[in-house]
C-alpha cells in the first residue's frame, strides 16, 4: 500500500507517496499538496534511495580499546551511554553534559530532546543546527514583528505576487517546486533578487525582465538602507500604514538620510540606477509586493541587523500583516520551523517560550511533572558550546543527535579537535558521518520513512509524517533512546516512546505560548485539514498570522533603526570602514558559501545517493575568468584556499557569473574540500549567535597538479588537523 507522507530534505516539505510494493527501493511519487503541486526536486526523487542503503548503520557502534568502532548490544550501548553522562556530571557537574541537536528532526523528537536535557540530564547546554540557518531572521522577526513563523502567510498567497524581492535566496536550486509560486511575478517582469551570483534564480528573473543587484556579499544591509531611502525620499513611502500599524518611524528616518543611492553603489558595487529602479519597481506593484530573505542576508555576523532592514523596508511599504503583500522568510531545514518552537534552542521552552520566563517555566514544569526551579536557565548557543567542547567549564560529554558539525558547523577544524578533547561522544545518525567517525559510540537511527512523527513546513504548517517501510533491524528510534536512559538515569517525569504520546504532551506544554498547538488534535492532522499554528485547543488554525496584529502588547510593528556597525567609526583615511574588510587587503578575494541543488547540507545523505553524487561528485570553486587569469588558475585546476581559521582544496569552475572580487564554494564537502574549514567564529551576530558563513576573506593559491594527484575527491591529505594551540586569526577591526 502506497503511503501519503513528505520529503526528508527542506522546509518545503513537498508532499510524495511512498510505495514499498514490489523488489528494491521504494517507488516515490509526487502528490497533490499546496506547496508542490505534485513536483519533487532531484533529492526528492532520490530520497528512498538511501532507506536500503548498503552503508546504513544497523547496531550501535563502540569504540574498543583498539580504538575502533566495532558493534554491540543496545543494552550495552545504552548502558554505557547512562554511565558516561553520569560520570562527567559526578565529576564536573550537570552542565559538562551537553547535547547538539537538528533541524530534521520531527517535534516530538525536537522537543523530548530538549526535555531530555533539562529534565534527565539538568543541563542548560543543549542548542542545534538551526542556529547556523534561521537564527538571524528569528531574532529579526521577534524584534520587529513579534513573532517569528518563518513566513506568515501560505505559501500560495504567492501565486498572486506581482513583485517578489529575493534578499540573498536561491530558491530555483534550494527549493525548486517552490519557483512555481513566483511565476506571475516573474512573467510580470516583477522579481528582484539580491545575490553576489547570477545564479538559477537570477536566470529566471532576468528571462521575466525582472531586476538583479549583484552586491559585495556582506554589504545588504547598506544596500537596504539604499532601497528604504529611496523609498522614502520619493514618497513611496506607505504613511497611513505606517500610522496605523507601526511605532518608531522617527526613530527610523535620520538613520536613512546619508544612504542615498550613489553612496551606497560606492559601499555594495550595485549601480544607483539599478537601486532606485527596484525600490521604484517594489512600490509601483503595492497591493502584491513580497520581501523574502533568505541565508545570503541572514548568515552574517550582522544577520539581525540586515533581516530588520528588510523588514524596516517592507513596513515602509505597508506589505506586512495585509493580504495580498507580505514579508518572510524562506526556512531551510525539514523541521527547521518546528524544530526552533520546542525547546532544543538554549534559551527556548515548548511553544517558542522563553526558558528565562518564570510564568514560562511554572507553565512547562508543570507539564513536565518536575519543579520549575529545577529546570536550568538558558544555556549557551551553539558556536560558544562547540568551542566549549573538552575544556574546564566546558561539555566533556556530549550526544550529538541530527547534526554533522564536522562539516556544516564554522571553524570545523577547531570542531574536530574540540571533538577529540571530549571525554566522551555519542552520535546517533543512520549513516557514519563524519562527526560520527569522531564518536566513542554511535547509535543507528531511523529514518523519516520509517518513523511516525509531525513535522511543521515554512508556512507553519503541521504535517504528519508516517510510516512507510519496516526499519532495519538494529535501528532504533531516538524516543525509544530516550526512554531507555531516563530509565537508566533515574530521570523525574515521563519519557514515552510512544510519538502519539509524546505528540499530546507537546500540545499540553505548547498550548498558551506563541507556537501553540494544542488545537491540532491528531484527528485534525488525519483529516488533511491545514494546521497552521497558532492554534489553541478548542480554537481554529491561523493561516496568516499577522493580519489583525503584529505580536508586540500593542499591536504594532517596530520600525528598529539599524545601521552599518563600523560606519559610525571617526574618518577613516582609508576606504570606508562598513566596507567588507576582504575588500580592502591586498590579494584577498570575499569567500561566500552555500548550496548546490543536488547535495543537502553537509553531504551524508546526498553523498550517498548514486546520481547525485556522480554529477556532482566533488567540491567547486566558482571564481570569475579574470580573477583566475590574474592568480595563474585554469578551470578544472586545483586550487588552496587559505583564511585566518584553515585551509581548503577545490577545483576551480570559471564563471562570469560571479563578481570578480568574490569566490563561491559549496559546503556539502568533507575532508580538505570543506568549506568550513575557512569560515571562522571570532564574531558572531550579538543578537543571534550567528556566526559568518557568506563573508570570510581568503588568499588563492593553484596548486601544481601533482599535488593533487592521486587523491580521490574529499580524502584528507592530513589524517587530522595539527594539534596544538590555535593561532589567533588576525581579525579586521570591522568584524570584530
Ligand atoms: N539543494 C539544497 N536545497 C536546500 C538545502 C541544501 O543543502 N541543498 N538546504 C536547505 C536549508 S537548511 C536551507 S537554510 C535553505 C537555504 O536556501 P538559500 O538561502 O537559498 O541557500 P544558500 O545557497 O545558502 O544562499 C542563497 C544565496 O545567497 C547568496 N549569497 C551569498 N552571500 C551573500 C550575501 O552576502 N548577500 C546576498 N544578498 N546573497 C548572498 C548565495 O550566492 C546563494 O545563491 O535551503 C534548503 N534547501
Ligand atoms: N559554510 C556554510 N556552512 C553552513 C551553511 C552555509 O550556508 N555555509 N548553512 C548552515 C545551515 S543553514 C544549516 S541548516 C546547517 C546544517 O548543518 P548540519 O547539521 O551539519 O547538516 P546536516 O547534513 O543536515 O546534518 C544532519 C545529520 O543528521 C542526520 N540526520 C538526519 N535526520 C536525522 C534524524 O531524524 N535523527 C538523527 N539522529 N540524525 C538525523 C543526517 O544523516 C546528517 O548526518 O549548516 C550550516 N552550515
Ligand atoms: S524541494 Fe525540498 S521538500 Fe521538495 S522535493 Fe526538493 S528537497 Fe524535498
Ligand atoms: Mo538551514
Amino acid at each position: 500500500m502506497p503511503t501519503a507522507t513528505h520529503c526528508p530534505y527542506c522546509a518545503l516539505q513537498c508532499a510524495m507517496t511512498l510505495d514499498p510494493a514490489g523488489p528494491g527501493t521504494p517507488r516515490v511519487a509526487g502528490r497533490d499538496f499546496p506547496t508542490n503541486r505534485g513536483g519533487l526536486c532531484r533529492k526528492g526523487w532520490t530520497s528512498a534511495e538511501l532507506l536500503g542503503h548498503p552503508e546504513r548503520l544497523t547496531a550501535p557502534l563502540l569504540r574498543g580499546p583498539d580504538g575502533e568502532l566495532a558493534e554491540v548490544p543496545w543494552a550495552t550501548a545504552l548502558d554505557r551511554m547512562a554511565h558516561e553522562f553520569r560520570a562527567a556530571r559526578a565529576a564536573h557537574g550537570p552542565e559538562a553534559v551537553g547535547i547538539f541537536g537538528g533541524g530534521s528532526l520531527t517535534n516530538e523528537k525536537a522537543y523530548q530532546l530538549g526535555k531530555f536535557a533539562r529534565v534527565a540530564l539538568g543541563t542548560s547546554r543543549i542548542d542545534y543546527n538551526g542556529r547556523f540557518c534561521m537564527s538571524s531572521a528569528a531574532a529579526a522577526a521577534n524584534r520587529s514583528l513579534g513573532l517569528d513563523r518563518g513566513l506568515p502567510f501560505p505559501v500560495t498567497d504567492l501565486d498572486d505576487a506581482r513583485a517578489v524581492l529575493l534578499l540573498g535566496s536561491n530558491p530555483a536550486e534550494t527549493m525548486p517546486p517552490f519557483v512555481r509560486h513566483l511565476e506571475r511575478a516573474r512573467a510580470e517582469g516583477g522579481l528582484v533578487v539580491v545575490d553576489p551570483r547570477r545564479t538559477a534564480t537570477v536566470r529566471l528573473t532576468e528571462e521575466g525582465g525582472g531586476v538583479h543587484l549583484q552586491p559585495v556579499p556582506g554589504t545588504d544591509l547598506v544596500l537596504l538602507l539604499g532601497l528604504a531611502h529611496v523609498v522614502v525620499h520619493d514618497g513611496l513611502a506607505d504613511r497611513g500604514y505606517l500610522a496605523r500599524r507601526t511605532r518608531g518611524l522617527e526613530t527610523l528616518l535620520p538613520g536613512l538620510a546619508a544612504w542615498w543611492p550613489e553612496r551606497v553603489e560606492q559601499v555594495t558595487g550595485v549601480p544607483a540606477e539599478r537601486l532606485r529602479r527596484a525600490a521604484h519597481l517594489l512600490a509601483r506593484r503595492r497591493e502584491g509586493t513580497y520581501v523574502l530573505t533568505g541565508r545570503g542576508v541572514e548568515q552574517h555576523v550582522d544577520g539581525t541587523d540586515t533581516a530588520t532592514a528588510a523588514i524596516n523596508l517592507a513596513l515602509l511599504l505597508g506589505l506586512p500583516g495585509r493580504t495580498g503583500s507580505g514579508y518572510g522568510t524562506l526556512t531551510g531545514q525539514g523541521n527547521g520551523q518546528g524544530g526552533r518552537e520546542h525547546g532544543q534552542k538554549a534559551d527556548q521552552l515548548p511553544g517558542y517560550r522563553s526558558i528565562a520566563d518564570p510564568a514560562a517555566r511554572a507553565h512547562v514544569a508543570a507539564v513536565w511533572g518536575v519543579a520549575p526551579e529545577d529546570l536550568p536557565g538558558p544555556g549557551v548557543p551553539a558556536v560558544e558550546l562547540l568551542r566549549g567542547l573538552g575544556t574546564e567549564g566546558g561539555v566533556r560529554c556530549l550526544w550529538v543527535n541530527g547534526s554533522n558539525p564536522v562539516v556544516g558547523a564554522p571553524d570545523a577544524g577547531a570542531v574536530e579537535r574540540g571533538l577529540r578533547a571530549l571525554d566522551f561522544l555519542v552520535v546517533a545518525d543512520f549513516f557514519r558521518s563524519e562527526t560520527a567517525e569522531h564518536a566513542d559510540l554511535v547509535l543507528p537511527v531511523l529514518q523519516w520513512a520509517e518513523e511516525e512523527g509531525t513535522m511543521t513546513s515554512l508556512e507553519g504548517r503541521v504535517l504528519r509524517r508516517r510510516r512507510a517501510v519496516d526499519p532495519p533491524p538494529g535501528a532504533r528510534d531516538e524516543l525509544w533512546i530516550m526512554a531507555e536512559l531516563a530509565r537508566r538515569l533515574g530521570a523525574p517525569g515521563t519519557f514515552d516512546p510512544d510519538p502519539a504520546v509524546v505528540r499530546d504532551e507537546l500540545r499540553r506544554a505548547s498550548a498558551g505560548g506563541r507556537a501553540d498547538y494544542s488545537g491540532i488534535t491528531d484527528e485534525l492532522l488525519d483529516s488533511g485539514a491545514p494546521c497552521y499554528w497558532p492554534h489553541p485547543a478548542g480554537g481554529t488554525g491561523t493561516p496568516r498570522v499577522l493580519l489583525d496584529r503584529f505580536g508586540h502588547d500593542d499591536g504594532r510593528a517596530v520600525l528598529v533603526p539599524v545601521r552599518p556597525r563600523a560606519a559610525g567609526r571617526a574618518a577613516d583615511p582609508g576606504p570606508p570602514a562598513h566596507r567588507r574588510p576582504a575588500l580592502h587587503r591586498p590579494g584577498t578575494l570575499t569567500l561566500t558559501t552555500g548550496r548546490w541543488l543536488e547535495h543537502y547540507q553537509s553531504g551524508t545523505q546526498t553523498r550517498r545517493t548514486a546520481s547525485l553524487r556522480s554529477d556532482r561528485p566533488e567540491a567547486r570553486l566558482q571564481i570569475h575568468p579574470a580573477t583566475a587569469a590574474g592568480l595563474g588558475i585554469d578551470d578544472g585546476a586545483p586550487v588552496e584556499l587559505t583564511a585566518p581559521a584553515g585551509t581548503a582544496v577545490a577545483r576551480a569552475q570559471l564563471s562570469t557569473d560571479v563578481r570578480p572580487d568574490t569566490v563561491f564554494l559549496p559546503f556539502h564537502f568533507a575532508g580538505d574540500q570543506c568549506a568550513n574549514r575557512l569560515t571562522g567564529t571570532t564574531a558572531v551576530d550579538p543578537s543571534s549567535a550567528m556566526p559568518e558563513f557568506k563573508a570570510t576573506a581568503v588568499t588563492l593559491r593553484p596548486l601544481a597538479p601533482d599535488d593533487d594527484a592521486g587523491r580521490p575527491a574529499g580524502t584528507p591529505r592530513r589524517r587530522s588537523a595539527p594539534d596544538g594551540p590555535v593561532p589567533v586569526p588576525d581579525v579586521p577591526e570591522a568584524r570584530r
